[in-house]
């Protein structure tokens, strides 16, 4: 069993940020004394742009999931008295399904010397016996980062409402040459068959990212391994590791400790230098203590990722009530940090994604929970419609502002008409700013895709969207989110995202799938059923009154048909 840690890994990203909310308060708090007196400036209090059924905290926060007897748990921080850094708690929320949440009392906070400056990520390991431990990063009086563990005080409360700190914490020092100031965000221990428990630590080594490997019999007394799990050249430093198995075989998942032979094992890193997260596919070589990516695609930031948008600090556990890992990630806030301020909150969480292992093997692929369907509710559909080049389609009769679509493109009939693939054309972020969602003379399949949380005329609006190409033998399929034209707002952090779809688009007979889940501020999108997924934060300022409209678009020079498409308008959860 298992679970997880952005309990206080994420106390790392909010310690981060606060500093940056902290040296900007200084720039933003004298440009508002200037607006004061005179100046217009947005009026960022009416721009809340709150989510309505992504997981936040009425204040500041980041979080860490985990399951235990029927519940979800939620770990996050929470300053009590202000927006800001400061004050933090490890505030915590239960739920029995992901979507609504319920608060309770604060679960861990800086109370000893091994984590009296600070509580960061961690992870939750279920031990025999059903009981749950939390690994946690801990800042002692001289700003090392240790390792902590603590344990539910009464596991006959179901809630799991108080957490015991054992005194002989830390139970994992930075020793030999490791960097006590990079060193964090231990993993859910897996057990190995020869009676040991093994955890990873994120950890770098100059430029090259590690991940610290340690063993222990009895989850208090931790050695070093000789030899790190994984480390890449080049990376920095590691966090929130992440590992686990995968079955090859089925889509059913496996507890972080299951081990058997031909299980393939995923292994994901965020790295602190880039912002973004990549994960490989390998095998664990369990003799040996190392983890062996297959080498099907880059080691590095140009590899695989979860999400090609805003998502960050990701974390899964493995469900045992319904058997299947789930992946959950953070989103950050991406408005001016004035508004910041102004609403009193930053960072969402994303909607809870199954994950698991694709049929090819050479990736994984990602659904959001069943769970979130409970929420759908005034449903429309549009059944085979040609949408031509240039042309547009608005879905009617839901509001849009919080939905959930689903949509089936089918390009059969111009499969031939593609443009052709650059092979330089490496980077498919890079490619969706260059290409862009706008209409292209002489281009051929694609862009076509929706246009969400878009003003009634269209002018604003976030585009998610496919451009197809033929490349020697093969198509390509690029998936993108363009943000650039979602607000005339100033100080907004829109870039556009992107990533390639591994989809045999022929073979499909022309088909090819998009879900985006869209809540006020925040776009998730899921290409061709979940291979490739792009998360962005949005603003948009629509003229008061004014709502949210739908449209699905065709600026490709082939005609396009919609398949299908379903959307929902979507309710409130309730959370905290
Ligand atoms: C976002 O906030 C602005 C300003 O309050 C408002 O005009 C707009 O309708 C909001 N958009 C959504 C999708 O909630
Ligand atoms: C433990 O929790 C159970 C269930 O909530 C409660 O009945 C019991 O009194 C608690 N025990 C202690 C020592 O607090
Ligand atoms: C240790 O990590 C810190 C934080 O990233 C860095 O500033 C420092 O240079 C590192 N020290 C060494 C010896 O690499
Ligand atoms: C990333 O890995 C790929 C494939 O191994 C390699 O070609 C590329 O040079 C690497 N990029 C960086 C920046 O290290
Ligand atoms: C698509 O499939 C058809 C027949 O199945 C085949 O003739 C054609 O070469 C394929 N095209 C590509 C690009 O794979
Ligand atoms: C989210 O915020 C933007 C804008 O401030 C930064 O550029 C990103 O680096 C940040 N993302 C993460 C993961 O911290």
């Amino acid at each position: 069993m298992s679970s997880s840690r952005q309990v206080v890994h994420n106390c790392l990203l909010l310690v981060l940020f606060s500093c940056f909310l902290w040296k900007r308060d200084v720039v933003e708090g004298s440009h508002y004394r200037i607006a004061s007196i005179g100046e217009p400036l947005v009026a960022p209090a009416t721009i809340t742009n709150r989510t309505g059924y992504h997981f936040q905290s009425p204040k500041n926060w980041i979080n860490g999931p985990m399951y235990y007897n029927g519940i979800y748990h939620l770990f996050y921080q929470y300053n009590p008295e202000e927006p800001i850094w400061g004050n933090i708690v490890w505030a915590h929320s239960y739920s029995t399904d992901m979507i609504n949440w319920k608060p309770l009392q604060p679960a861990i906070y800086p109370s000893a010397p091994f984590d009296i400056n600070g509580c960061w990520s961690g992870s939750a390991t279920i031990l025999p016996g059903n009981k749950p431990v939390i690994f946690y990063t801990g800042i002692d009086p001289q700003n090392r980062q240790v390792q902590n563990i603590a344990f539910p005080k009464n596991l006959s409360d179901p809630y799991l409402r108080e957490w015991v700190k054992p005194h002989y914490n830390p139970v994992i020092n930075p020793s030999g040459d490791v960097n006590a100031s990079a060193f964090r965000d231990p993993t859910t221990a897996w057990y190995g068959p020869d009676g040991h428990w093994r955890t990873v630590v994120g950890s770098k080594q100059g430029d090259r990212g590690v991940a610290i490997l340690y063993r222990s019999r009895d989850f208090i007394n931790w050695a070093v391994s000789k030899n790190p799990l994984h480390s890449v050249e080049g990376t920095g430093m590691w966090e929130c590791p992440d590992f686990f198995p995968v079955s090859p075989m089925t889509t059913d998942a496996l507890d972080t400790s299951a081990f058997r032979k031909g299980l393939k094992h995923v292994f994901k890193v965020s790295l602190d230098i880039t912002r973004y997260e990549y994960y490989t596919i390998g095998t664990y070589d369990f003799v040996n203590e190392r983890y062996i990516p297959d080498g099907l695609s880059p080691d590095n930031h140009t590899g695989l990722r979860f999400d090609y948008g805003n998502f960050y600090a990701s974390k899964t556990f493995y469900d045992d009530g319904k058997r299947r890992r789930i992946l959950w990630g953070w989103s950050n806030e991406s408005d001016s940090v004035l508004n910041d301020w102004k609403k009193g909150w930053a960072g969402i969480q994303a909607i809870p994604r199954a994950v698991w292992l694709a049929g090819d093997g050479r990736q994984v692929v990602q659904w959001p929970v069943d769970e979130v369907e409970s929420l759908r509710h005034k449903q429309v559909m549009i059944n085979k419609k040609m949408i031509k080049s240039g042309g547009v389609v608005e879905v009617k009769g839901i509001e849009t502002e919080q939905a959930d679509v689903e949509v089936v493109f089918d390009v059969s009939s111009c499969l031939d008409k593609v443009e052709k693939f650059d092979p330089g054309w490496t980077d498919p972020q890079k490619l969706c700013s260059l290409k862009g969602a706008e209409e292209q003379k002489g281009a051929g399949v694609g862009p076509f895709g929706l246009y969400v949380l878009a003003s009634g005329d269209g002018e604003k609006r976030t585009a998610v969207f496919f451009r197809i190409f033929k490349d020697v033998n093969k198509h390509v399929i690029l998936m993108c989110h363009d943000p650039t034209k979602s607000s005339k707002r100033e100080g907004l952090y829109k870039p556009t995202y992107g990533g390639f779809v591994d989809y045999d688009i022929n073979k499909s007979a022309g088909k090819i799938s998009l879900r985006s889940l869209i809540d006020h501020s925040v776009v998730e999108s899921f290409g061709a059923m979940g291979r490739t997924c792009i998360t962005s934060r949005v603003y948009p300022d629509f003229a008061p009154g004014s709502k949210a409209h739908l449209f699905a678009f065709n600026n490709g020079n082939a005609g396009v048909k919609i398949l299908q498409l379903k959307a929902w308008e979507m309710r409130k959860a309730l959370v905290n």
